[in-house]
């Protein structure tokens, strides 16, 4: 029953007050009426809860105001689709978002509770695995900071990425558990549910009118409940909804066989139900296969989209305009059936015609890539879709044999050019590719960094750039400013005030002002302080979780993201074992003191990465206790990694690690959260870093290694990596000493096949990119030595950062794909 909301204007109660007085007083009100406890004996979770709800209140009028000014404005939403949402925690951000954290923290103190106590208290929502799920978390923020209306669609799962905890330096994953509290932020909305149907059969039906529709009738059903949680933009510019959904049974007890006695079977509905949003798939960059994930995939997008629709047919009660007031944003293909799904509910719960449907559904999507890794690339065998979405299954059919004619019509494609377009793989069992699906689906494709955006249109989408030309858009990955300087780094924020002034917190680009005081010496020893004050709060977190002593004054060599072969940790670990050896071999030379900082989770099926993390754990093992190094190198694992143990790492490094081979990161997003932060890059020419590079100049970044098409040519012919090897004794020496079990002496063959690896193939480029490596890393520690140039270069890093600041990426995503106009700030 379509129902308008019919009052825009009724009064509202007043604002909640954000004095002290009031805030204290609310906290201890819902300490007593909505969380239950007496403050004497509440406990710290008590607190935060009881805190979480006072800063929630003072963000509901800002959250109704802004859908109500979306409603009485008809201005077009944007639908951010996601299958994950890194977001890790949310008090901080929204106090620091609204202004509240100085009245909150007086408040709290009054009541005798420690604010950063709290802080630390809350969990990490890390619905994520690393990038992909951090950018959408963003670009959340960055709309409502940029004012745009907007939904973040995604899953509540009620266990995110695994914790990670090390025994005898190997990762072992423990479940995580971050609603075990209870989750104050979310609101659940049990009238926002719907139906979600699998399986079953597709029938032809004869319309009231006489013409015939098709008909899905899925023989298994769950219901999607909706909990939605407020994003505050900076300064309360916006509140817009992240709405996660959750399975739940349609008939939660089985009363039949309840009834007759098999009361464990008459819970099988419900555990079937709930294993659908039960925990994310803890693979980054590999495409997860299994029949659950599709089920995932499929959950969420038809959830997301009957609520589209829905809502959209509430205010304007016609479908034509969908693509003036909707624009959907598939984040990668993981929601790419969303666009089948569209198509179902256009032609037969709507009875539009199919070319009608396709211009709607393909004015709305619009599609991000995110790798072009061949094992992250989804497709799912023909065979499972026939089952589990018989009806989408025939809908992909019906997209393709548009897209084939148009292919061999209009610009007369070739067998092999359409195999390469179509939607259908055959090699090896037929398989639908998600990837093609999304894009001819779309009225925009778009890369992540402009090197991964050309590689696009050269390989896997050629064909597909060749048939709609206009389609491939680029989009610069960015990262928010508030959690990524302004929140993570309050003392170098403080600086920067202090120096030109508060107007860069709302434009990033005044950062460039910073350009005029690279060379300010006084300036310049304020910068180092502040990172020195970093350094001495990390060098405490290393103290306390692993008993090492490091020293705030020697060098932060940081390398933290997902553990990938492509990501190169073990060229790192590598060069640290050379660097150990020179050492040894020349301890009367005047070396650079230096930390190597690790961390990372590795997918936990993933052996060589599973491996990786054990060799850095050995080889510290050996250096950190070796007294011939005389503290002169230091290597540190910090397990669990994490959003919140980012922001604590980030601020304190003096040298980023963004090492990929080249070709193979799409983008990366952490270079730029240390750029901000005034580390120096050492990086190849991949991903983003090709646009840092250009911003800061050549001068204020450290290149090396094979570019793209080297890296290309060496893997094409035959020349075989062991010629670098026997060219380079330190990395002879190096490598055999871990494949000779120097550092692994309780299983010395444990590291011989990761080592062999690089011998025979070295996909990579571990070994050819070495001496390279080597002697960037070198000219680090040269620049080092000259502590005005150093300061020079990460303040110049600093003021240059303003381009990557999601705002700016969400700006031109509003601009070029979603056709929304963005209010000037
Ligand atoms: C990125 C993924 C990814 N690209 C499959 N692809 C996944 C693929 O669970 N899965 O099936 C999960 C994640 N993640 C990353 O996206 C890129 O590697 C980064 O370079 C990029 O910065 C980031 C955001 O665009």
């Amino acid at each position: 029953m379509p129902q308008k909301p019919i009052v825009y204007d009724a009064p509202t109660p007043e604002p909640r007050a954000t004095t002290v007085e009031a805030i204290q007083a609310e906290i201890l009100e819902r300490l007593i009426y909505s969380i239950g406890k007496d403050p004497i004996v509440a406990r710290p979770h008590d607190w935060l809860a009881a805190t979480i709800l006072t800063v929630r209140d003072r963000v509901m009028d800002r959250w109704m105001e802004s859908s109500r000014e979306t409603w009485r404005s008809s201005q077009k939403r944007v639908y951010y689709l996601s299958l994950e949402f890194l977001i890790g925690r949310l008090m901080r951000d929204a106090m620091s978002n609204v202004g509240l954290i100085e009245p909150v923290r007086d408040a709290l103190k009054n009541l005798n509770v420690d604010l950063g106590d709290l802080v630390n208290l809350e969990p990490d929502a890390a619905l994520g695995n690393g990038g992909l799920g951090r950018l959408a978390a963003c670009f959340l923020e960055s709309m409502s900071s940029v004012k745009i209306p907007a939904y973040g669609y995604g899953i509540r799962y009620v266990h995110g990425l695994f914790r990670q905890e090390m025994s005898e330096g190997w990762q072992v994953e423990l479940p995580e558990e971050w609603l075990a509290h209870g989750n104050p932020w979310e609101f659940e909305r049990r009238e926002s549910a719907y139906e979600i149907g699998f399986g079953g059969s597709v029938e032809p039906v004869i319309d009231p009118d006489g013409i015939e529709r098709q008909e899905w009738r899925p023989n298994d059903h769950v219901m999607a409940v909706a909990f939605d949680t407020p994003i505050v933009g900076w300064r309360g510019a916006r509140v817009n909804t992240l709405r996660l959904w959750s399975a739940q049974p349609i008939d939660p007890i089985l009363l039949d066989k309840f009834n007759s006695g098999d009361h464990i079977g008459a819970l099988e509905e419900s555990s079937r139900a709930e294993a659908i949003t039960r925990v994310l798939y803890p693979a980054d960059s590999t495409a997860a296969g299994q029949e659950l994930r599709l089920r995932q995939e499929f959950f969420f997008s038809s959830a997301s989209l009957q609520d589209i629709v829905r809502r959209h047919l509430q205010q304007y009660d016609e479908l034509d305009s969908l693509p003036d007031k909707v624009a959907i944003q598939l984040n990668d293909t993981h929601p790419a059936i969303s666009i089948c799904e569209m198509m179902r509910i256009l032609l037969d719960v709507h009875g539009l015609e199919w070319a009608h449907a396709w211009k709607l559904s393909r004015g709305v999507f619009g599609y991000t890539n995110h790798t072009l890794l061949p094992e992250a690339l989804e497709s799912w065998p023909v065979a499972l879709l026939e089952r589990l979405l018989p009806r989408h299954m025939q809908i992909i059919y019906a997209i393709n044999a548009e897209v084939l004619t148009e292919a061999r019509q209009r610009a007369q494609f070739t067998d092999g050019q359409i195999a390469n377009v179509s939607l259908i793989d055959e090699n090896g069992g037929r398989r639908v590719r998600m990837g093609q699906l999304a894009f001819v689906g779309s009225h925009s494709t778009n890369g992540v960094s402009a090197l991964h955006t050309e590689l696009m249109k050269k390989t896997v989408f050629s064909d597909l750039h060749r048939l709609y030309p206009e389609r491939i858009n680029n989009k610069t990955n960015g990262i928010t400013p508030r959690r990524w300087l302004m929140q993570c780094n309050p003392g170098l924020t403080k600086l920067i005030t202090d120096r030109i002034g508060p107007e860069f917190l709302d434009n990033i680009d005044l950062l460039q002002g910073l350009n005029a005081h690279a060379d300010d010496q006084n300036f310049q020893k304020q910068f180092a302080a502040v990172k020195r004050d970093n350094k001495v709060r990390l060098a405490k977190v290393i103290k306390d979780r692993l008993g090492i002593n490091v020293s705030p004054d020697a060098m932060f060599d940081v390398q933290i993201k997902r553990i990938h072969e492509y990501k190169r940790q073990l060229l790192n670990i590598i060069q640290t074992v050379a660097a150990y050896d020179e050492i040894r071999a020349h301890p009367e030379r005047d070396w650079v003191p230096r930390v190597k900082i690790f961390a990372g989770k590795a997918a936990p099926g993933y052996w060589n990465a599973k491996l990786t993390i054990k060799l850095i754990n050995d080889v510290a093992k050996t250096i950190n206790n070796d007294p011939s190094v005389r503290g002169l190198l230091k290597v540190v694992f910090l397990p669990n990694y994490n959003v919140s143990l980012a922001e604590v790492i980030v601020p304190a490094a003096d040298l980023s690690e963004q090492i990929s081979t080249a070709g193979m990161e799409a983008s990366g997003t952490g270079n730029m959260k240390f750029m901000a932060n005034g580390a120096v890059t050492i990086g190849t020419m991949d991903g983003a870093n090709v646009e840092m590079h250009k911003e800061v100049g050549d001068d204020n970044i450290v290149i090396f290694g094979l570019r793209t098409e080297e890296v290309n040519e060496k893997r094409s012919t035959s020349e075989v990596p062991r010629s670098s090897i026997d060219a380079s004794p330190r990395l002879m020496e190096a490598l055999e000493s871990i494949s000779s079990g120097v550092f692994s002496p309780d299983d010395p063959n444990r590291y011989r096949d990761l080592i062999g690896g690089l011998y025979d193939h070295d996909w990579f480029m571990v070994a050819r990119d070495f001496d390279a490596y080597v002697a960037a890393q070198s000219k680090v520690d040269k620049l080092w030595s000259d502590p005005r140039r150093w300061s020079s270069m990460a303040i110049k890093n600093t003021a240059r950062v303003g381009y990557f600041s999601s705002d700016r990426t969400i700006r031109q995503y509003a601009e070029d794909i979603w056709g929304v106009s963005v209010p000037e700030t």
